[in-house]
């Protein structure tokens, strides 16, 4: 037997973040004791319809979350028990709700900050209604061998060191979480461990006090003593020490108070939980509520360092009157451990693991972004710019001051051309019909192709081939274009001619071959194309497409890398449509029938159907 929680024990946990993390703590003491999963479900509004991943020992199960607690008491009508992890300011009302609520027997709440007067109506509603409210402040309650509630306990070995996966004779009662763990673990050294262990929490007005639970422990036949740690403040202990002298009682009270060390301190210093504030002497002080236990037959070591020999004690004389037996050793090798999780494996070695993808860019483990090894904010501070953030990124090379300078001109070059180009058109279009930022600039990015923007690539691939092929045949390589691929990437444009020359193309050709010392076979080789395709047609100027790729590719950018330049400099662009339209309120873009040539079929009657 135990108090409280038990195998039958099902329960709720209404929060957040902090009710998954007991929920995966619990869980590890339903794989200990090889029980079922304990937390049937959450309730959680802002996650509502999440599963959450729960491990019991290697079994992954998923637990819903619930928009309130009615759905999730329907759907799991073996819930009996609520636990509260909601902050301070919806803790109340969660707890009202579930102590309302038929099915729930047990409301247990480690919520801090409850208001007193909240605290108040909480047990006045768990009294008229027959329930158990424990807590606020609770760490939980276990029972050893049964269900774990809340995070007591703490990590997986302890539970083991304390012998919690079976039953033993001790019931343990204190207003700290840290001390109930402490007192198990005491209960496991000095006796045969615990029955159930309870944290009633250190507020001024627990939702059940020592007595109660007292009187719980006098009926459950395996407990045969309860240790006790109460603290300074209120008057539980003291209500505790009447009960033990009221009558004869069948467990042994072994008590310990913390806070007698206020004797020495000066007047009026506070204590860390919110009920323990009291005075140095008189009632309420550690010194009296110690003698009041003693007084009425508690066993009250001097000091707590006293505890584990009154336990050791107590211990001894229940089995030499044969009111216990020693319980048989569990061999804790036969226990199981946790599956471990495969990164602890890996850090041990144990296990090689092929990667899913490989990186050679960058990384991110470190406190900061490292970009081929250089931590970013290393590079702004030494003065370096976007353009050698993309050439580490894109062929992870730092560039020279030089190169940077022609990279920086490329992107500013390139960024826009005005609403009427297919990106930027495509873009106002989704920003006119409402679309979202992104989605109006992808919009607009899937416009760059071969006709579009997006002939960068080939372009500096096939003036690359051209230098290499056909030399000093330029015939040769139009013949060869025009048979193999069609129109030559990065040759013509729709409105710049020799007339009309682009003045972008004119500035970069100019600005690489005149103002820097880089090495351009393939620019040329372009320019040399171009004389032979506008000596034809006026518009078969090289374009910018084809200028900033053969630019690049005598940079020595990676091929593929080259339609990169002209989709990041025209998001710049993009964007810009798209605030501009929204800074517009602009409206639906309708296209007027006269900009539509309808050659279509007359209007006509439909046939009948055959
Ligand atoms: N012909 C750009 O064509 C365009 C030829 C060719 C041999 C060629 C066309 C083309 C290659 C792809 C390219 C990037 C579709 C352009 C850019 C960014 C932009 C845009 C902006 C910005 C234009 C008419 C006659 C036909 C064709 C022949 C055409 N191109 N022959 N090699 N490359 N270029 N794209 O004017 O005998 O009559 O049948 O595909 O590099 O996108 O500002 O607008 O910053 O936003 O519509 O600059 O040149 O001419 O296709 O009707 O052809 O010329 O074979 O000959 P058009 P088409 P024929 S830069």
């Amino acid at each position: 037997m135990s108090i409280l929680a038990n195998k039958d024990t099902r329960a709720v946990i209404i929060g957040g973040v902090a009710g998954v993390n007991a929920a995966k703590r619990m869980a590890q003491f339903d794989y200990l004791i090889n029980r079922p999963l304990t937390v049937q479900a959450f309730v959680y509004p802002p996650e509502a319809g999440q599963q959450k991943e729960i491990f019991r020992g290697g079994e992954l199960k998923n637990v819903t979350v619930y928009p309130s607690l009615a759905p999730a008491l329907n759907e799991h009508p073996d819930i009996n028990t609520a636990l509260i992890y909601l902050g301070a300011s919806r803790a109340t009302e969660a707890a009202m709700e579930a102590l309302e609520s038929p099915n729930i027997q047990l409301v247990s709440m480690i919520t801090e900050g409850v208001p007193e007067k909240d605290a108040k109506r909480l047990k006045k509603l768990a009294q008229k209604l027959g329930k158990m409210l424990n807590g606020p402040s609770s760490i939980g309650i276990m029972s050893a061998g049964e269900c774990r509630l809340g995070v007591i306990g703490g990590e997986y070995r302890n539970l083991k060191l304390c012998n919690l996966y079976r039953q033993g004779s001790f019931g343990v009662l204190t207003k700290s979480g840290g001390l109930s763990n402490e007192a198990m673990w005491l209960c496991a050294q000095n006796g045969d461990g615990i029955t159930s262990a309870v944290a009633i929490g250190g507020d001024a007005y627990p939702g059940t006090d020592f007595v109660t639970y007292l009187e719980m422990f006098e009926k459950d036949p395996a407990t045969k003593a309860v240790v006790m740690i109460g603290e300074v403040g209120g008057n539980l202990e003291e209500e505790a020490a009447e009960w033990l002298a009221a009558e004869p009682r069948r467990i042994k009270l072994i008590a310990a108070i913390g806070g007698t060390c206020q004797e020495v301190l000066p007047q009026g210093m506070k204590f860390g939980h919110a009920g323990a504030k009291e005075g140095k002497k008189g009632a309420g002080s550690a010194r009296s509520k110690m003698n009041a236990l003693r007084e009425a037959g508690a066993l009250v070591p001097d000091t707590f360092g006293g505890l584990s020999k009154a336990i050791k004690q107590v211990y001894e004389e229940l089995l030499a009157s044969g009111a216990i037996k020693p319980k048989p050793e569990i061999d804790e090798a036969l226990l199981p451990e946790l599956p471990p999780s495969v990164q602890e494996v890996m850090k041990q070695g144990e296990v090689v693991v092929e990667p899913l993808i490989r990186t050679t860019i960058s990384d991110d483990r470190g406190e900061e972004p490292r970009y081929a090894g250089y931590a970013a904010s290393e590079l702004c501070s030494k003065g370096y710019g976007i353009e050698d953030v993309i050439g580490l990124l894109w062929s992870k090379k730092l560039p020279s001051r030089e190169e940077s300078e022609i990279i920086k001109r490329i992107i500013m070059i390139s960024a826009d051309h005005g609403p009427a180009v297919s990106g930027a058109f495509g873009t106002i279009l989704a920003a006119c019909a409402g679309i979202d930022m992104p989605q109006a600039v992808s919009a607009g990015m899937t416009m760059i192709g071969p006709r579009f923007g997006g002939a960068v690539t080939n372009a500096g691939k096939y003036f690359k081939m051209g230098v290499k092929e056909y030399p000093n045949d330029i015939p040769g390589f139009l013949a060869w274009m025009k048979k193999n691929v069609g129109p030559v990437p990065g040759i013509g444009h729709r409105v710049k001619s020799l007339r009309n020359p682009d003045q972008r193309v004119k500035y970069l050709v100019s600005y690489v071959k005149n103002e820097t010392s880089l090495h351009t076979p393939i620019l040329n080789y372009a320019l040399e194309v171009e004389k032979i395709t506008t000596a034809k047609k006026e518009n078969l100027i090289l374009n910018v497409d084809g200028t900033i790729g053969c630019i690049l590719m005598d940079l020595g950018f990676p091929e593929h890398s080259l339609n990169g330049f002209f989709v990041l400099a025209r998001t710049i662009g993009m964007i810009g449509h798209w605030i501009d339209q929204n800074n517009q309120n602009s409206r639906l873009i309708r296209l007027y029938d006269y900009l539509i040539n309808y050659a279509v079929k007359p209007e006509r009657p439909v046939p009948d159907k055959k």
